[in-house]
């Protein structure tokens, strides 16, 4: 599919529409990709953070981008990965879900996701990789239109993608 790019590198620097976050439940920032995101974005996504208090894992929210060359960020909280009995793939399935959701809702044609949960959460990364394209392609059936590119920040998630879309 030609609306599905996948991208070595920092997500921080794509230029998209909306960049996605793997965020905590606090959404006050962290290590990974979230605290690249916030030391790129600067203190004023902090501010913007704090006004959602708590919200669960599996929940989107969506911020300005500040100075990222992205327009907006979507901080989606993936799940811890304990056993797999705690309903992780679900958690995972609706974080991708509810970032896409917003998507739609901002009327936004382009997302970057990074392989959300794959670093200090733990999930298996060719099980969340599969999870992440399906739940992008049903999505792409009915919005044919948009792009969406996975950006893969480690090399074993890179070679992953590129198996399983290829
Ligand atoms: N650009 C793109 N991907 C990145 C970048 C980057 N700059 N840096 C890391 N990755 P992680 P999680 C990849 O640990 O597992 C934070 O403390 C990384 O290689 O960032 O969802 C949050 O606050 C991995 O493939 O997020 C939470 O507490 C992927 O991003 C917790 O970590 C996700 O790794 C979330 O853990």
């Amino acid at each position: 599919m030609n609306n599905i790019e996948i991208i070595k590198g920092d997500i921080t620097n794509i230029l998209v529409d909306a960049i996605v976050n793997a965020a905590n439940t606090s959404l006050l920032g962290g290590g990974g990709v979230d605290g690249a995101i916030h030391k790129a974005a600067g203190t004023e996504l902090l501010k913007e953070c704090k006004k959602f208090g708590h919200r669960n894992p599996g929940d989107a929210v969506i911020t300005l981008g500040y100075n990222l060359p992205a327009k907006y960020i979507i901080h989606a909280i993936g799940p811890i990965w304990r056993s797999g009995n705690n309903d992780e793939v679900k958690i995972l399935r609706n974080a991708y879900q509810n970032s896409l959701n917003l998507m739609i809702e901002n009327n936004l044609e382009s997302i970057a996701f990074p392989n959300i949960s794959t670093g200090i959460y733990k999930f298996p990364k060719e099980k969340a990789a599969e999870i992440a394209i399906e739940t992008i392609k049903e999505f792409l059936e009915k919005y044919n239109d948009k792009k969406i590119i996975f950006v893969c920040f480690d090399n074993e998630n890179y070679k992953i993608y590129l198996n399983l879309l290829n």
